[in-house]
Order: structure tokens, then sequence, then C-alpha cells
């Protein structure tokens, strides 16, 4: 049976505001992302998961969304986005739009009507509880960007819970008004031709019962995967989905493999594919905030992506990503951005792209883009990166230096500095000063720059891309992992019917031999100039087979 189409592409995300400005105001925007489509088709893509684009007061940059059905001004018009759409399909290539339903912005009408009085006819369109005894919030949990997850509205003297900032108060799916609200909505943007969503952290949609009853210690875990998500997410299937080949991709923190399983399980799906965060959870410090952290190690990467290749096989299917907009940069996380730069990204280009499930590329990985290290935390913009400065230089005491290491290392912005276009001033992204500084680096790396050099990541990965669209066992072929101990090397087959490939990637910048049963393959790439048969040079990723 043929594959449905989003099996068989590659998919590349793009941050709107940092991706390319057309109106020189500082901030991407549609237009800009219109006049990059040759570039984007250039690359081999499929499929673009577009980040909220929707009216928001940008709390968070868009995940908090005051009218689903309106283009952010900042960002255009609806015709620029219908511009968008067509050139896209113009080239073949799929619209995936963000869908941020488990909370609106405090902005959005609902909201607004919701917290005027006890009795509006939207109350019960967000969660709203009675203080506790002692005129606190009804439990104690907090919020993912820090502090408390419920805030006080004078207006109705009750809390209304907010999982992320207490501008994204939590929508109540409870609530059956609520729900056909938002089927209907969703199939209005069926309606305008987009191919699929990316479902913002769709395993939070149902909460626990008895909550803020007392008990329920804790926050997001503890809403996570809660009762009721499967009747949600078949109830929505039915509702918006049946009978399209849309893409359904959920976003999901803390879902566990066998969940995942049951809910990608293309004999009765309820979600496509789903992005698990076990891989970019390996080095926050056990027990601690996701600022402390402990060195991400191969080992670690290969057996959690391993578990969740076999795990997933054969009737489930992965979303795969090394990085996104929430992320730090793959190359600086689990590459070496230094002497190995080029070396490395392009090992962490042919993982990415030689596993089984749809690869996601983050914009800007294609040309190996960096963490940035910014020299004062008033460069910093994201909401959970300034509350965690706040939580600690304040509450935990430390001092401005330390507080600023762990936030270059892990802040969200890292990978919302602009796409770096050329060595122009501010990287070519925009006329005016971007509403996040560039990172200093892309004068060195930037796509001009990537374009006039033959081996640069970015030519790279369009071979890579353009190498496992014709290769099925790399495409869909089953995973096995060959060596579970090897301290450097990561080597493993694909294998399908039509064939078997073999991925070598050696994570060390010292060179490896290679088992001699591999040495005798053909190589179909390597991101190495003098590749030795019997070897692996320093971050050297090679492709062997058929065989
Ligand atoms: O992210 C959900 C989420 O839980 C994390 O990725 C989160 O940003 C990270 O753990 C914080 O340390 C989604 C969006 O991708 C993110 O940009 C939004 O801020 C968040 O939901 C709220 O809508």
């Amino acid at each position: 049976m043929d594959q449905p189409w989003w099996k068989r592409c590659v998919a590349y995300q793009i941050y709107p505001r940092s991706f390319c400005d057309s109106n020189g105001d500082g901030v991407g925007d549609l237009r800009g992302i219109t006049s990059k489509l040759d570039y984007l088709a250039s690359l081999g893509i499929g499929m673009v998961w577009l980040c909220p684009v929707y009216a928001s007061p940008n709390d968070d940059n868009g995940y908090d969304i005051s009218d689903y059905e309106a283009i952010q001004p900042d960002f255009g018009t609806r015709e620029d986005w219908i511009a968008l759409r067509d050139g896209l399909h113009a080239r073949g290539i799929r619209l995936v739009m963000d869908l941020v339903a488990n909370h609106s912005s405090d902005e959005h009408a609902w909201f607004v009507e919701s917290r005027t009085t006890k009795d509006s006819g939207k109350r019960d369109w967000y969660i709203w509880r009675p203080p506790a005894a002692d005129g606190g919030p009804p439990n104690d949990w907090q919020s993912v960007f820090g502090g408390p997850a419920w805030e006080y509205d004078a207006a109705t003297g009750e809390y209304y819970l907010h999982l992320f900032s207490k501008k994204q108060p939590d929508l109540n799916w409870e609530s059956t008004a609520f729900r056909t609200e938002l089927f209907a909505m969703m199939r209005r943007w069926v309606a305008l031709g987009i191919d699929g969503f990316r479902m913002d952290v769709i395993n939070l949609i149902s909460k626990p019962d008895g909550l803020g009853a007392g008990g329920n210690e804790g926050g997001m875990d503890r809403a996570l995967n809660g009762p009721r998500m499967r009747d949600y997410l078949a109830e929505m299937r039915r509702e918006v989905f049946a009978g399209t080949d849309l893409v359904t991709i959920g976003e999901t923190p803390g879902m566990p493999l066998e969940l995942a399983r049951e809910i990608t399980d293309e004999r009765a799906p309820l979600l496509d594919m789903q992005f698990h965060f076990e891989h970019v959870d390996l080095d926050h410090a056990p027990g601690a905030s996701k600022w402390d952290s402990t060195p991400m190690r191969m080992p670690a990467l290969r057996a959690t992506l391993s578990r969740w290749q076999d795990g997933m096989d054969p009737h489930g299917w992965n979303s795969l990503y090394l990085g996104n907009h929430d992320q730090p940069r793959a190359v600086s996380r689990y590459g070496d951005d230094g002497r190995y730069r080029r070396e490395s990204a392009t090992l962490l280009m042919t993982l990415l792209l030689t596993l089984r499930g749809t690869p996601f590329i983050y914009q800007g990985d294609e040309i190996g883009m960096a963490n940035v290290a910014f020299d004062s935390i008033a460069d910093y913009r994201d909401i959970e990166t300034l509350n965690a400065w706040r939580w600690l230089t304040d509450t935990r005491g430390l001092d401005a230096a330390s507080a600023l290491a762990m936030i270059r290392k892990k802040s969200r912005d890292n990978a919302r500095t602009p796409m770096q276009w050329s060595a122009a001033p501010n990287a070519g992204f925009s006329a005016a000063a971007p509403w996040i500084a560039p990172n200093p680096d892309y004068t060195g790396h930037n796509v001009a720059a990537a374009e006039a050099d033959p081996d640069s990541v970015l030519h790279y990965t369009r071979r890579l891309i353009a190498l496992r669209q014709g290769t099925p066992a790399l495409r869909s072929g089953r995973y096995r992992l060959l060596d579970a101990e090897h301290p450097a090397l990561w080597l493993y087959e694909r294998t399908s019917e039509m064939g078997r490939c073999v991925v070598a990637l050696n994570f060390s910048d010292t060179t490896q031999p290679l088992p001699p049963a591999l040495a005798e393959l053909p190589c179909l790439l390597t991101n190495h100039h003098n590749p030795a048969a019997d070897t692996l040079a320093a971050w050297e990723a090679r492709i062997l087979g058929p065989a």
C-alpha cells in the first residue's frame, strides 16, 4: 500500500518572527517567507510547519492567540497568507499550521467574556475555581514559565488556571460548546486549503478529575495525558479530519512511548505522529530545572532515540527533530560548534534524515546555525528566559555571571535569533534592527556563503534529502542498532524489501576504526573529503549500501 504523503516527505519548520522581514520593521513576516519560496523548494522539502501567525498580544510570541482566524498584523494580511499558501502549493510543498488550543490569550474575546461574571455563557470555556480555604490558589500547581499556575481575578473572586503564562489561560475541553466552536474554526482553516495542523501541547487538554479540590501537587506533569484525552482526539478526528488526507502532528511533552505508539497506530490513529521530548530532556540534571545542565552524551541520545525507533515500529510513526524554536541549537547541544562545526552539523543532519519517521529541519540548521551568547540579559526576549533570570538571581541568589551562563546554554532565544541570509547588516534578515539581535557569527555563517561553498552544510543537506527521497530503505525501512555499547560510534541499519543501508556516525573528535564488515560496503554519502574505507574521521558521517 502506498504510504501517505506525510510519511514520504521531509518537513521544514518556520518561526515567522525570525525568518525574513520584507517591510523593514525588524519583524519577520509572511511576505518575507514568500520571498524565500525558491530557497525552500531548492532544499527538497515537502512540508512546511508554520509557527503561529494569528492575532496575538505576543506575550509568548504568538502562542497566546487572541483571534484564531485573523493574521497577526506584524506578519501581514490574509491576502499575504493566501499568497504564501499558493506559492508553497505551486512548488509541491504542503502547509501545516500551528494549532494552539490548550490555551488562548487572555485578550481573546472568549476569555474577556468568560471573566466578566460567574454566569457568563463562556464561563466554563476556561478553568475557574474558588480560592482555597486560606484564600490562596486552589492547589499548588506551578506554571511552566515559573510562578503559580493559578491567577486570581478580582472581578469574580475566583482563580483561573494557566499552565503557561498568566496571559495564556487554559481552555476547558470539558465544555461541549467550546469543542464545537473549536472544531468549526478548524474546519474553516481546512476549507482554506491547509494540509494539516501541528498541535501545541495537545496532551494537556484533559485535566485530571477533581482539579482544584486539594492535593494534586505539581504542575504540567499532573495534567499530562489526562483521562479524556483520547475521547477528545477521537472526536476531533471525526469532526475535522474525516475523509481528508490532512496530517495531524501532536506536540506531546511527557507522553510515554507506549501511549505514543497507541495514539499514532496507523490501524486506528488518533494523531498521525507526535513529537516526544525524551532526548531534549537528557541534559537536565535529574530532579532539577532545565537551567541546571548536565553534559549531553551520545550513548544516552542513542539509547533514547533507538528505543523510540524500535518502539514505534511497525505501526506507529515518529516526528523526528533535534531542534526547534523551544530548544538550543542542535550543533551547539549535540555537536561541536567550535572546531568541528561543519562536520558535526552535517553529521547531525545525517542522523535526522536517516531515522524512521518524518524529519523536521528547523530553520537555520541547514546552515549550521549555533547558539548565541548575548552579553546581557537585556538582549534576551523570551518570557520563559526572562522569568528564569528573575528566579535564578532572586530566588536562588545566583550571581549575574552564573545565571547568564545557564541561560546562554538553554534559552529558547538561541533558536530565535534571525535567520542568517547573508553577511549584509542584520544578517540580511531585515533593513532595520531586528526584534532580537542576530548572532554575530552571521558574517561567516549565512545562506549566501553556504550557497557559494560546495562543502557547506546547506549543499550537504540537499544531497542528503535527495538521497533519502530516492532510497526506500532510508525513507521507511526498519531501524536496527548495530552496536549498543560503542562509546563514540553510532552504527545502525535501515532495511526494507527494497534494500539495506548502514549509517555510521562518529560522535567524537578522534579517528575511529570501522567494523570490517562495514568497511566493505560502498559509500553512498559522506560529509568527509577523503574518506578512508576502514576508519571514520572526527565527526564523520557515512551512509553505506545498498547491500
Ligand atoms: O511548547 C510546550 C512545551 O512544553 C515546551 O516546549 C516548552 O516551551 C519548554 O518546555 C519550556 O522549557 C509549546 C510551544 O512550542 C512553545 O513555544 C510555547 O511557549 C508553549 O507550547 C505554550 O504554548
